[in-house]
């Protein structure tokens, strides 16, 4: 029973292409009146399967690779921030309008490892007390520095994934009421200058009015 079930298990392909090619080079050469010319289509023969062996797993792995993409959310606007090794974002004003989903694109372009040099891009609520804020958000270390209880967690609207160099995150979000609402990095010590402001316009119907 144990070796019908051993059986059924699926082979490992390169191992056995492996000692298939290592059989075909020990059988030529044990052929002692074999010359070089009659072992030659042995080595090429051998050479073919181990390249094709090689080929495989890397096809699967890209595959795999393109399955992750995520594909785009339909969205009205687009908007793109870095946060760079200065500890700075690349704009501090950002601008959308009422009711409008809100496409989000961060990249940190920095070089320092994340440990030292992390970013966020969390968007807060209109009036949020932003040197308080940063202080309870430092205390959420397990969960990247995103306040996930308290009050400082009701403050926070939309946040990225806390991103080390060459990073990116994709978040969406709908523009809520017209009005001014700050965003900032939670990284320790990032707030006081990583901070900005997105600006939410009146939406067409409220203008006509
Ligand atoms: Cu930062």
């Amino acid at each position: 029973m144990p070796q019908a079930g051993k059986s059924l298990e699926n082979p490992n392909n390169a191992q056995f292409f492996d000692s298939m090619a290592c059989s075909l080079l020990l059988v030529a050469l044990s052929r002692k009146s074999m010359n070089f010319k009659a072992f030659l289509p042995f080595i090429l023969v051998a050479s073919l399967i181990f390249s094709a062996c090689s080929s495989g797993p890397e096809t699967d792995e890209s595959a795999e690779a393109a399955a992750e993409v995520v594909p785009d959310e339909p969205h009205d606007v687009e908007l793109v921030v870095s946060g760079m090794d200065n500890m700075m974002f690349d704009t501090n004003k950002l601008q959308t309008t009422e009711g409008q989903r809100v496409k989000l694109v961060f990249k940190n372009v920095g070089s320092i490892p994340k440990a030292a040099m992390g970013h966020n891009w969390v968007l807060l609520a209109p009036g949020t007390d932003l040197p308080k804020f940063a202080v309870d958000a430092g205390t959420f270390l397990t969960n990247e520095y995103i306040p996930n209880s308290g009050a400082a967690a009701s403050s926070v609207l939309a946040h990225t994934k806390l991103l080390g160099p060459k990073e990116q995150d994709v978040i969406y979000f709908t523009a809520g009421a017209p009005g001014e609402y700050p965003f900032v990095c939670t990284f320790p010590g990032h707030a006081a200058v990583m901070q900005g402001v997105l600006t939410v316009a009146p939406g067409a119907a409220e203008k006509m009015n």
